[in-house]
C-alpha cells in the first residue's frame, strides 16, 4: 500500500500547511491523529525520534518536515506546482521566511497570556502546565529561541503592512497570479492567529490579506479518511521502503552510504534519529532504521535545517 498517510493534529499550523498542500494538489490521504505533546510512541516508532508535527508516511517511507513533504507531494502529483518552474529559489526562499519568521510571530502572538487562556479555555490547569512545559522542552536545545511577545507585537505591523500592500497592488498570490509553496507557508501562521479569538484582531484592518487568506482556504484539504495509528504502523511493517535513485553526489560532510549516522533538526525539537545513511542529494537525507513494531523504514529529512553526524 503506497497511500499517503498524514500524522497530524487539528490545531497545528504546520499541519494546516500540509493539509492545504494536499488540497492544492487534489490528493486523497489517510489521516492519523497524533498527540500535541510528548510522549508520541506511535509516531516515534515510525520516525525513530523526530517528534514534530506533521509527518507524512508513504508505506515504509517516512517524511519529516513540511519543507520535504512539499517536495514529496510535488513528486506524487506534478501540477499544480508548489515550486513553479523558473521560480524555485524565490518560492522556497519566501516559504522559509513564512515558516520561520512569520511562524515565530504567530506563535508569540497566540501564546501571550490572553491567547493561551482562550486556546485552553475550560481545560484543567495541569493540561496548560503540561503544554507549556512540553514547549519549553521543545526549545531546550537547538538554535531557535521563542520570540518575545512584545517584540512580536511590535514587529507585526511591519510584516502585515508589507504583505497587505503587495496583495493590494499586484497579483492574487505572493509570486503573481499562480499560488505556490510561499503562499501556504505565509498562510499557516496567520491561520494560527485567526483561529484564536482572543488574538485574532491582530489581523483586523488588512482586507487584501483577508481576501488572499480566503483564496488559500478555498484549496481545501483534499479528501481524507481517518486511520488508527496502529494501522499506519501495520502499513509500514507490511511495506518495503521505495527504491532510491542511484546518483553521483559528493557528501558535504564526507559521509559514506551505509555509515551509521544521526540526523536532527537544527532549530528546535532536536531529538536525533539514528540509522544507516542510505541516500543524500542536494535537498534530502535518508536514513534506514529498523523498528520492532514497524519493521525496516526509510526516514527522509530535508537537508536544509537538519544536522547530520556520525553516530
Ligand atoms: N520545520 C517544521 C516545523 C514543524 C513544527 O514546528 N511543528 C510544530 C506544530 S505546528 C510542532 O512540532 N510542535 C510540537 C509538537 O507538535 O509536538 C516543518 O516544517 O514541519
Amino acid at each position: 500500500m503506497t497511500d499517503l498517510i498524514l500524522h497530524h493534529y487539528p490545531q497545528s499550523p504546520f499541519a494546516e500547511k500540509a493539509r492545504l498542500m494536499l488540497g492544492f494538489k487534489g490528493l486523497s490521504w489517510h489521516s492519523v491523529m497524533i498527540p500535541a505533546v510528548m510522549p508520541k510512541p506511535d509516531l516515534t516508532a515510525l520516525t525513530g525520534g523526530y517528534r514534530r508535527t506533521p509527518v507524512l508516511q508513504v508505506g515504509a517511507d517516512i517524511y519529516c518536515d513540511t519543507a520535504l513533504i512539499a517536495r514529496r507531494l510535488e513528486q506524487e502529483k506534478v501540477t499544480p506546482a508548489l515550486f513553479p518552474e523558473g521560480r524555485e529559489a524565490a518560492a522556497a526562499g519566501l516559504a522559509q521566511f513564512g515558516d520561520q519568521v512569520l511562524f515565530q510571530h504567530g506563535v508569540a502572538i497566540n501564546f501571550q497570556k490572553k491567547g493561551l487562556a482562550s486556546r485552553f479555555a475550560n481545560m484543567p490547569e495541569e493540561v496548560i502546565k503540561g503544554f507549556v512545559a512540553d514547549r519549553q522542552a521543545l526549545f531546550a536545545s537547538g538554535t531557535a529561541n521563542p520570540l518575545d511577545t512584545r517584540v512580536a507585537l511590535s514587529q507585526w505591523p511591519a510584516l502585515m503592512s508589507r504583505l497587505e500592500l503587495q496583495l493590494e497592488r499586484d497579483g492574487e498570490f505572493l509570486l503573481g497570479d499562480t499560488p505556490c509553496i510561499a503562499d501556504l507557508a505565509h498562510y499557516h501562521p496567520l491561520w494560527f492567529v485567526a483561529s484564536n479569538k482572543a488574538v485574532a484582531d491582530a489581523l483586523d484592518g488588512y482586507p487584501a490579506i483577508a481576501a488572499w487568506m480566503g483564496r488559500i482556504a478555498d484549496f481545501g484539504h483534499g479528501s481524507s479518511t481517518p486511520m488508527e495509528a496502529s494501522e499506519a504502523i501495520t502499513v509500514a511493517r507490511e511495506a518495503s521502503p521505495a527504491a532510491l535513485p542511484k546518483i553521483e553526489f559528493v557528501s558535504p560532510g564526507g559521509f559514506e552510504l551505509g555509515q551509521a549516522v544521526s540526523v536532527s533538526a537544527v532549530d528546535y525539537g532536536t531529538d536525533p534519529v539514528s540509522g544507516s545513511l542510505v541516500y543524500e542529494d542536494n535537498e534530502e537525507i535518508v536514513v534506514a532504521r529498523e523498528d520492532e513494531r514497524a519493521g525496516l523504514l526509510h526516514v527522509h529529512f530535508p537537508r536544509y535545517g537538519f544536522r547530520i553526524e556520525a553516530a
